[in-house]
């Protein structure tokens, strides 16, 4: 049975506790009954002044006591804090019913709408997009394309090199995404080695590319899509109806006139120029008898075949290569390269196209 003076501590402080209207309250009796000189730590205080029985007993019942404050205090501060959120909830309702602020729509920028484009009409002709690292090694960059390391080629596409490598192969920024078609194929090698059928390769790779120049014309970095298809059976043949119907759905001319003029790559043998019919002066697409240069493609070379790990003697195919930016200028009459890439808002408002129609050219350009 605890003392007198105890159970009156108690049956007085446990009402106050429970009825305290707020926290600030319930911190003034927390400090009357336990603080430096409440009323049970002066009661703790004074057990020194005991016989060693007594102090004992009291310091007991004490403890019990300020157990029993501690644990009313901490469930009068729980209910008080969340009836205050709830008080705070309720006060501070959001009216859901109010109007939103019109937001501006975004606007596809010209670039991802050319690609979009590209992998919509490449994609109808059974095309696979591929992508790949644009960080590079020299070999699949360079080597393992026909260009051996001495070749001006290395040099033409002004690369930038990194203060890295991968074991022993050059780390780079890719000049070109054919470093995607070498991944592939190598990786279509090894997978032809276990088993007994393989399907062909038949990709598209859009990406970034970088080269080291700066003009009206030239980026640093730019956008290049390629294109491989890689079967027994492959001519120069579908080389040339692949592309006369890409750049007809590209541009959106049914008779565009598409000529194929011999050139040289190094990966590609025999390689091919593809030009388009336009009016040099007005800069109409399809008409006029003046010829632009569009895309470089070619039947893929032997050596890029056997480096890649494939037999060229049971397997062949063909490659092409094309610059976005400049057949997205081309087809939109933007004149200056550099302002894709300053993010100004009003230009993008100007030349971008909404998102709610996207390239969907699959669904057929037959007129
Ligand atoms: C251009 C010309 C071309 C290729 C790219 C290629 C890739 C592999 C093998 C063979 Cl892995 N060829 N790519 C072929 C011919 C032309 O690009 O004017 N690009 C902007």
């Amino acid at each position: 049975m605890p003392s007198d003076d105890l159970n009156t501590l108690r049956n007085d402080a446990l009402p106050k506790i429970g009825a305290a209207p707020d926290t600030e309250a319930l911190e003034d009796i927390r400090i009357a009954l336990l603080g430096k000189s409440g009323a049970v730590t002066q009661a703790m205080k004074a057990l020194g002044g005991l016989e060693p029985e007594a102090r004992k007993a009291r310091g007991a019942e004490l403890n019990v006591l300020k157990t029993a404050l501690t644990e009313a205090l901490a469930a009068r501060r729980a209910t008080l804090e969340s009836a205050g959120l709830t008080a705070r909830l309720a006060a501070q309702r959001i009216d859901i019913s109010a109007p939103p602020r019109p937001e501006p729509p975004g606007a596809i920028h010209p670039i991802s709408r050319t690609l979009d484009e590209i992998a919509a009409i490449f994609g109808a002709q059974g095309f696979a997009v591929k992508e790949g690292p644009d960080i590079e090694d020299d070999w699949t960059a360079f080597g393992a394309l026909n260009i051996p390391v001495h070749h001006p080629a290395r040099a033409m596409m002004d690369t930038f090199y990194l203060n890295a490598a991968f074991g022993n192969r050059r780390a780079l920024l890719r000049p070109h995404t054919s470093s995607v078609q070498t991944r592939t194929m190598v990786e279509w090698a090894r997978l032809r080695a276990t088993m007994s059928e393989t399907p062909p390769i038949r990709i598209i790779v859009p990406g970034r590319t970088y080269r080291s120049d700066h003009d009206a014309t030239h980026s640093p970095m730019f956008h290049q899509c390629e294109g491989l298809v890689i079967a027994k059976d492959i001519t120069l043949g579908h080389l040339k109806g692949c592309l006369i119907d890409f750049l007809r759905a590209y541009f959106d001319a049914p008779a565009l006139p598409v000529r194929f003029r011999a050139s040289y790559f190094p990966f590609t043998e025999p390689s091919m120029e593809v030009d388009i019919g336009w009016n040099r002066k007005t800069g109409e697409i399809g008409k006029g008898g003046d010829w632009l240069e569009i895309l470089g493609s070619g039947m893929v070379h032997a050596n890029v075949l056997a480096n890649c790990g494939i037999d060229p003697r049971e397997f062949q195919g063909f490659a092409f290569g094309m610059g976005i930016e400049r057949i997205t200028m081309l087809k939109y009459g933007i004149a200056d390269l550099r302002l894709f890439y300053e993010s100004d808002v009003r230009w993008l408002r100007h030349y971008g196209f909404s998102a709610l129609a996207p390239a969907m050219l699959h669904e057929g350009f037959e007129r």
